[in-house]
């Protein structure tokens, strides 16, 4: 089998963890690389429960990770930050010490131009966070988007409503487009070939108590139980609507990647505000660029696809 080569970029979060975990389980993938930023997290724990992860589910594979340098002016929550903090600490990610997953010393910014820099074929970005680092990288180096083959990235929203409920937003954008907008603008500037993993398509697949129980009835094994446990760490608030309901957003970004036809997409034309309230949001535009919109899943398909990746991980 050709495997695909893919550079990861994600945020921290518990599904950002949980698609990395999903990520090693995948036979068609390559993964050449990981940078971490601390958006959805602090990058410190965040980056040590990458290395974990790698550790214990990696099949034993060298993978390098590096922290990302990035701020913003727009930072997530805090209690949703503070979740990375209980994923390092998860007893299944320290039965082994010391780390062996080796933590570079430059930026992800920097490791991702150094990845691609030297690729001899194209490589697939998987960016589950905000496009920061990417940004960064075409700044300094807009040649280096050429050894790019796409782009697939957990963000933005077409539909009416974000899921940004902060005092000066107006409700419109999404988490990841709204933490830097700029940087979205910039890659969509960019000749890029971007497959966007919106709001549109990732509502269909929420946190359900019964996907809950399907992972507690299989925690003997160890990838279930992993799962069961990360996705504890995220609070089901029944009777709280506001910022509460936790979606797999990253994951079915992640399964995406290699399974597309669980999915439908089309291709739609767009641009990103990057001022003012509604500062973030995606918008359709007939003169903005080509976008491959991931439109609606088959959840069915997407949970067995978990389901098999997960009786994998040993
Ligand atoms: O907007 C979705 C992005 C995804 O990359 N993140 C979570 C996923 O990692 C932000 C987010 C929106 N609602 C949240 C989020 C919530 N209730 N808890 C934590 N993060
Ligand atoms: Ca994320």
């Amino acid at each position: 089998m050709n495997e695909m080569k893919v550079y990861f970029n994600h945020d921290g979060g518990v599904d950002d963890l949980t698609s990395l975990f999903l990520l090693l389980q995948m036979p068609e993938v390559e993964l050449l690389g990981v940078g971490v930023m601390g958006a959805d997290s602090y990058v410190e724990p965040a980056t040590s429960a990458t290395r974990k992860i790698i550790d214990r589910f990696g099949s034993g594979k060298t993978i390098e990770v590096a922290s990302s340098d990035a701020g913003t002016r727009h930072p997530f929550p805090t209690a949703w930050r503070m979740e990375t903090f209980s994923m390092t600490a998860l007893p299944l990610l320290n039965e082994y010490e010391p780390i062996k997953t080796p933590l570079r010393g430059d930026t992800a910014a920097n490791h991702l131009q150094q990845i691609l820099s030297g690729a001899n074929e194209p490589i697939t970005l998987l960016f589950t966070g905000p496009l920061t680092d990417l940004a960064t990288v075409i700044h300094s180096q807009p040649e280096l988007t050429d050894k790019i083959a796409r782009l697939v990235w957990m963000g933005g929203t077409f539909l009416d409503r974000g899921n940004v409920e902060e005092p000066e937003a107006d409700g419109h954008a999404e988490w990841n487009a709204f933490w830097d907008a700029e940087a979205v603008k910039t890659v969509w500037n960019s000749g890029i070939k971007v497959d966007m993993v919106g709001l549109e398509s990732t509502n269909n697949v929420p946190l359900t108590s019964s996907v809950r129980r399907h992972w507690a009835h299989r925690r003997q094994q160890v990838g279930f139980d992993f799962l069961g446990n990360s996705y504890a760490l995220v609070p089901e608030l029944r009777h709280f609507v506001a910022n509460s309901t936790y979606f797999l957003w990253d994951v079915l970004a992640t399964c995406y990647l290699t399974h597309p036809e669980i999915t439908t997409t089309k291709l739609v034309y767009g641009d990103v505000i990057t001022e003012g309230p509604s500062l973030g949001r995606t918008i359709l535009a007939a003169a903005g660029r080509p976008i491959k919109l991931v439109e609606t899943v088959n959840s069915v398909q997407f949970f067995d696809l978990i389901d098999t990746l997960a009786t994998t991980a040993k």
